[in-house]
């Protein structure tokens, strides 16, 4: 699989998760249909244009009051549909690929964008150790991923990312902010008009 080193410690594994075929496609509408995806407040009030969900033993969850991990889905109250085992395979397989050995995710957020929708510069400083990368994987409708600096300010690099497509984000990339710009309509074989990500973490 060929791999292009984007910055130092972030890379990218191009069509990672293509051997899978269609299993991640269906495990989401499984967990979706337990924990369905929801447009979150964020601290400032506004509503977020990515609509999100989770599973594993903890998700990320925001509103007026933060943004923090929970082990239960705030709309039920139940625990978050459990992280299936292809999923924790395929990011503990990825990290390896990138040099990131032990990879033990606890959380997998997984966002749903439909055309329009964007996600702004942020760092992810949620989790407790920074030392643990992160694993993007993108299903769906193509989108650009914006990459910057340390700071809000610094440049963006624009990085096309595709149906398959696995990101590791660590060590010195780890707290470098990023985004992703307004997904262009479109249509996916599987996914239909969408773009779906997930992101592996180890929260606690
Ligand atoms: C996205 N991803 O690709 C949003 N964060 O839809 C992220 O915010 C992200 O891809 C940390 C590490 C990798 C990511
Ligand atoms: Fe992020």
């Amino acid at each position: 699989m060929p791999s292009e080193p984007i910055t130092p410690g972030a890379m990218l594994l191009r069509g990672f998760v293509l051997p899978l075929g269609s299993a991640f496609a269906e495990a989401i509408d499984t967990i979706a249909g337990a924990a369905p995806f929801r447009h979150m407040t964020t601290p400032g009030g506004f509503t977020m244009s990515v609509a999100m969900t989770n599973c594993g033993p903890l998700g990320w969850v925001s509103d007026r009051t933060g943004y923090r991990y929970e082990p239960c889905d705030p709309v039920s109250g139940r625990p978050w549909p459990e992280m299936p085992a292809g999923f924790l395979a395929l990011a503990r397989a990825a990290a390896a690929e990138a040099g990131f050995a032990d990879f033990d995710p606890d959380a997998c957020l997984i966002n749903r964008y439909q055309p329009g929708a964007k996600m702004s510069l942020h760092q992810d400083k949620d989790e407790r150790d920074f030392s643990q990368p992160i694993v993007s994987v993108s299903l769906g409708l193509p989108a650009v991923f914006l990459f910057g600096g340390e700071t809000r300010k610094d440049p963006t690099l624009r990085l096309p990312l595709e149906h398959g497509d696995v990101v590791v984000f660590g060590g010195a990339a780890r707290l470098r902010y990023h985004g992703v710009m307004p997904l262009k309509p479109g249509q996916h074989p599987r996914l239909g008009a969408c773009r779906i990500n997930l992101t592996f973490r180890r929260a606690c």
